[in-house]
C-alpha cells in the first residue's frame, strides 16, 4: 500500500510511534511517505520504500503565527497526487487531523477520495485538544476522519468523555520493535562507566515538560539513594531541566545524577538501568515505560491514564497516586534492595513488554488500512 504518515518529528512518543510504524510498514513492502517539518529523529532505516517530504513554512512579517497547517495540508495534497497515496495516517490530532480534513476536501475536488486515519496519542485529547480554544475544531476533525484509533483503552474513555465523538474508536496499543532490543551482553553494557559495583542505576526519560513531574523523579531518587547506593540517568531536554537541576543541587545529590540530554538510542542507554521512574500527571500509554520494560527494567510509575495497561502492579513494578513520592520511593527500595527480587521484576518486565511487540501490534494497523481502502 501507499501510505502517507504525518507526525511531529521530535522526541515525543507520538512521533516515535509514527516513525517506528512507518519503518515497519516499509520493511513489509509498503511505500511510506513521511510528511512533516523535518526528518523524524527516530528515522534510522534507509530504504527505497521510505520517502520524506519536508513541509516548509514561509515566514511572512504580517503573520504573528505562521500558518503551518496551511502548508501541511497543501503538502499533503501534493504528495497524494504525485505518489498516488491511498491513505493519510496522521498521528496526534492537533493540527494534523484538521490539516488532513482540508487536504481531503481539496483532493475530493480533483476526484480523489483519500482515506484519513487519525491516531490520538494523549495530550492532543487530555491537555491541549480539550481546551476551549481548540475543542470545536479538534472534535470536528476527529469526527471527519475515516478511522480513529487511540493508543490505550484509557485514552478512548477520555476521548469519549471529553468530546462528542460519533465515530467508532479502535484501540491499538503502542508497540516495541524488539529487533532494536537485542539481548544486551555485559561486555556491551559497561555499567562500570556509570556506577560502582554496589550501586544501582535508576533512570528517567522524557521531554521534561510539567506533565512529566520531573521534580518528583528527583524527590523519589533522593529518598531511594538514602537507603540504596545509586545513580540516576536522566535522558531528555525540556522546560523543567533547570528546575530539577536546582532541586538536585539543593538536596545535595547533583553529583549522583547524569543528565544525558536527548538521545534516539534509549534502547542502548536503558541496558544500564535497574529501575525506571515515570511519575507523570497523566500518560495515555507511557511509551517510555514500555521501552524500559523491553530493556528488562521494572517501572515505578503513577497510576494515571493508560499506565495500568502497561505497568502491572507488583509484577513489572508498582503504581501510585500522582505526587505520592514516599510510596514510589518505598516501592523502588523494595525492588532494588534484594538481588533476587530485582531479577524477578526484571524478567517480569521483559515478559510483559513482549505483549506489545511490533509483531503483535502491526497487523492491527494493517487491518485498519485494508478495511478503510476496501470501503472505497
Ligand atoms: O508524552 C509526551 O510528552 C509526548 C506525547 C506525544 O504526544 O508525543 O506522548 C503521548 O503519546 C505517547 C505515544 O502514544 C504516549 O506513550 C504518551 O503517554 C503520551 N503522553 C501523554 O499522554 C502525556
Amino acid at each position: 500500500m501507499k501510505i502517507g504518515i504525518v507526525c511531529y518529528p521530535t522526541f515525543g512518543g507520538s512521533g516515535v510511534v509514527a516513525t517506528e510504524l512507518g519503518m515497519a510498514l516499509a520493511k513489509k513492502g509498503n511505500h511510506v511517505h513521511f510528511i512533516t517539518y523535518k526528518q523524524p529523529v527516530r528515522l534510522d532505516f534507509i530504504s527505497n520504500d521510505i520517502h520524506f517530504h519536508e513541509v516548509f513554512v514561509e515566514e511572512y512579517p504580517l503573520f504573528q503565527f505562521q500558518p503551518y497547517e496551511l502548508a501541511l495540508s497543501s503538502k499533503m495534497v501534493e504528495v497524494v497526487l504525485a505518489h498516488k497515496l491511498e491513505i493519510l495516517h496522521v498521528h496526534y490530532a492537533i493540527p494534523h487531523a484538521y490539516a488532513a480534513y482540508m487536504a481531503k476536501q481539496m483532493l475530493k475536488e480533483k476526484g480523489i477520495d483519500i482515506k484519513v486515519v487519525t491516531t490520538l496519542h494523549g495530550t492532543d485529547i487530555t491537555l491541549v485538544g480539550s481546551h476551549p480554544n481548540y475543542k470545536t475544531a479538534v472534535e470536528f476533525s476527529i469526527n471527519n476522519s475515516d478511522v480513529v484509533t487511540t493508543v490505550s483503552e484509557s485514552l478512548k474513555k477520555d476521548t469519549l468523555r471529553l468530546f462528542n465523538i460519533r465515530k467508532d474508536i479502535k484501540v491499538i496499543h503502542n508497540f516495541i520493535d524488539f529487533e532494536k532490543y537485542p539481548e544486551i551482553h555485559s561486555e556491551e553494557c559497561q555499567r562500570g562507566n556509570i556506577a560502582s559495583d554496589n550501586e544501582r542505576i535508576i533512570s528517567h526519560i522524557s521531554n521534561l515538560r510539567p506533565v512529566k513531574r520531573a521534580k518528583d523523579v528527583i524527590k523519589i531518587f533522593y529518598k531511594i539513594q538514602q537507603e540504596i547506593p545509586s545513580k540516576l540517568l536522566l535522558v531528555g531536554e525540556g522546560p523543567d531541566r533547570e528546575i530539577i537541576e536546582n532541586l538536585a543541587k539543593e538536596l545535595g545529590i547533583i553529583d549522583k545524577i547524569l543528565f544525558l540530554g536527548n538521545s534516539n538510542e534509549v534502547n542502548k542507554l536503558l541496558c544500564y538501568s535497574d529501575l525506571f521512574l515515570l511519575p507523570s500527571e497523566t500518560e495515555s500509554f507511557g511509551l517510555a515505560a514500555l521501552e524500559a520494560m523491553a530493556a528488562r527494567t521494572p517501572v515505578i510509575s503513577t497510576n494515571s491514564g493508560g499506565l495500568p495497561e502497561v505497568n502491572i502492579q507488583g509484577v513489572t513494578g508498582f503504581l501510585s497516586n500522582v505526587g505520592d513520592t514516599d510510596e514510589m520511593a518505598k516501592n523502588g527500595i523494595f525492588i532494588l534492595k534484594d538481588e533476587e527480587t530485582l531479577q524477578q521484576f526484571k524478567q517480569n518486565a521483559l515478559e510483559q513488554a513482549k505483549q506489545f511487540s511490533m509483531q503483535n501490534v502491526l497487523p492491527s494497523y494493517k487491518e485498519v488500512y485494508r478495511e478503510v481502502v476496501a470501503d472505497c
